[in-house]
């Protein structure tokens, strides 16, 4: 039984309005909570959210945060972008009021069984997949968290037999008290967000906490070719592997191309590694966390080989856009810390020209470099980070600098050959200039989409004078 919570009468300061904050308060005010609201953006960049809030009785306090507030209230619950060490939350810990992010309250009052994805790269992809393989194997299934869709909203569609597969973060970590996913799943952990985590191994311990409140009945699956993770093994829960280099005693492995799953001595046959339609020696590691996430919560090994087969990826993640005129275009938008473009370029032969840049979460960009080398025809740069990008690079590959990002696929055409692939898979977060890395992703689709259409009308002029 999870503990759940009572918020009728309750206090509930909510900090951050975006996706997460506004679910949160109306969630919170419709059970009858007391429900103050805050943001650090003027009432003038929130209209329509501020109409709604105050619509279901929301208090707002808009333009900035107000310490006396924080410590008037029974809970707060800060969205995942809120850093945890806000001051005035600090301070409304040290009067011993809870702060919890919004998974925690979720999690109180989701029905049916969690499965919790993180680690530093694949989590949404490996999401993804596992939902799709569950839906397949005609399993009741809800899908959110850092994907996009804040947990508490699927709260109302979920029932006793429900799985909901959830893409958990860092951030969403920090702030969680009894949070419990009966499935947890690590895929690997590499330097990210240490713009906001002091050091890597604080990092790493908020990755962590996803097992800490786990039982010996719940499950952890890790990947066991990551000895970052290896070292780190959570005690209580009964731990499943992963490897695509080696069989393991129990859980999933890869053995002549085909993906098996063991247990107790004996081994399943899952699907064949050839059937999946995703691109790069990780994307084997993702598939591997899956099948095994997949399997026990429940799905039958038919269902799973088709779910593999029938996956055709996640937008933003070495998506494929559009060929023009030879030159094939990838979107891997998603690539907002240095190992995903590093794990991104390596899924490509080459020649290549990337689109790098944005802005800087903290973590060297050396990593690139021989890849580039090896791989790249040019790096094309943009961002704020771009200065940064180059000193690390150095001249182990010829760069650009564009700026921006349309600029930068002007540039990759004019110096692109045909058989080249562009790939923008950039290495930073997306906020120095977009909304997000999707609406960074849509951007260049969109821009890919008018290199087609110029490209078509030209070949309809050339073939009208002809
Ligand atoms: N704000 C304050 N005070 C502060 C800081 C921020 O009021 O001190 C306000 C901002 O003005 C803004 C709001 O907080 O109005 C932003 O909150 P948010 O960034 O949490 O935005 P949401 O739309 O709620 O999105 C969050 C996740 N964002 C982050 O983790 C940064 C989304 O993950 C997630 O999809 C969504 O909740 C639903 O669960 C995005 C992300 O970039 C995709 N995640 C990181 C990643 O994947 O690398 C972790």
């Amino acid at each position: 039984m999870r503990p759940g919570i009572d918020l009728a009468g309750k206090r509930v300061l909510v900090v951050g309005l975006a996706r997460t904050g506004i679910v949160t308060a109306l969630f919170s005010a419709g059970y009858g909570a007391t429900v103050t609201a805050t943001d650090e953006r003027p009432e003038t960049e929130l209209h329509e959210t501020a109409a709604k809030l105050r619509a279901a009785g929301v208090t707002l306090e808009l333009g900035g945060h107000r310490a006396e507030s924080f410590l008037k209230q029974d809970l707060i619950v800060v969205s995942p972008g809120v850093p945890a060490k806000l001051p005035e939350l600090e301070l409304a810990r040290a009067r011993g009021i809870p702060v919890w992010s919004e998974i925690e309250l979720a999690w109180r009052f989701l029905r049916g069984k969690l499965i919790a994805i993180t680690g530093s790269n694949g989590k949404t992809t490996t999401t993804s997949l596992v939902a799709h393989i569950l839906q397949a194997a005609g399993i009741p299934t809800l899908i959110g968290g850092n994907i996009g869709t804040p947990l508490l909203a699927l709260v109302e569609n979920s029932m006793d037999t429900t799985v909901t597969v959830a893409e958990i973060s860092s951030f969403q970590l920090e702030t969680i008290e009894k949070f419990r996913p009966e499935i947890g799943v690590l895929l690997n952990l590499t330097p990210d967000h240490l713009d906001r985590h002091a050091t890597f191994d604080e990092y790493a311990q908020a990755k962590m906490r996803m097992f800490e409140n786990q039982l010996e009945r719940d499950i952890a699956i890790l990947n066991a070719d990551d000895p970052e993770i290896t070292k780190r093994m959570p005690t209580k829960p009964h731990i499943f592997w992963f490897s695509r280099q080696k069989r393991v005693a129990a859980g999933a492995f890869l053995r002549d191309e085909q993906i098996f799953f063991r247990n107790e001595g004996s081994e399943v046959a899952l699907a064949r590694r050839d059937e999946t339609s995703l691109r790069g020696e990780h994307n084997v590691e993702n598939v591997l966390a899956a099948c095994a996430a997949a399997y026990l919560a429940g799905a039958d090994p038919a269902a799973i080989a088709s779910g593999i087969k029938t996956f055709k990826g996640v937008e933003h993640r070495l998506e494929f856009v559009a060929e023009v005129s030879g030159v094939r275009f990838y979107n891997d938008s998603k690539a907002t810390n240095v190992d995903a473009a590093v794990k991104a370029i390596e899924a490509f032969p080459g020649p290549l020209i990337v689109i790098l840049g944005g802005k800087d979460k903290g973590s060297p960009y050396t990593p690139l470099r021989e890849l580039l080398r090896e791989r790249a025809r040019m790096a094309i740069l943009i961002g704020a980070a771009a200065d940064k990008i180059a000193e690390d690079l150095g001249d182990g590959v010829p760069l650009e600098s564009a700026g921006t990002l349309d600029r930068a696929v002007n540039l990759a055409v004019q110096n692109a050959q045909p058989g080249d692939t562009v790939l923008l898979a950039p290495a930073c977060s997306s906020f120095d200039q977009f909304e997000n890395y999707e609406h960074r992703g849509r951007m260049f689709k969109e821009l890919v989409a008018s290199l087609e259409n110029q490209n078509q009308s030209a070949a309809g002029a050339s073939t009208q004078k002809g």
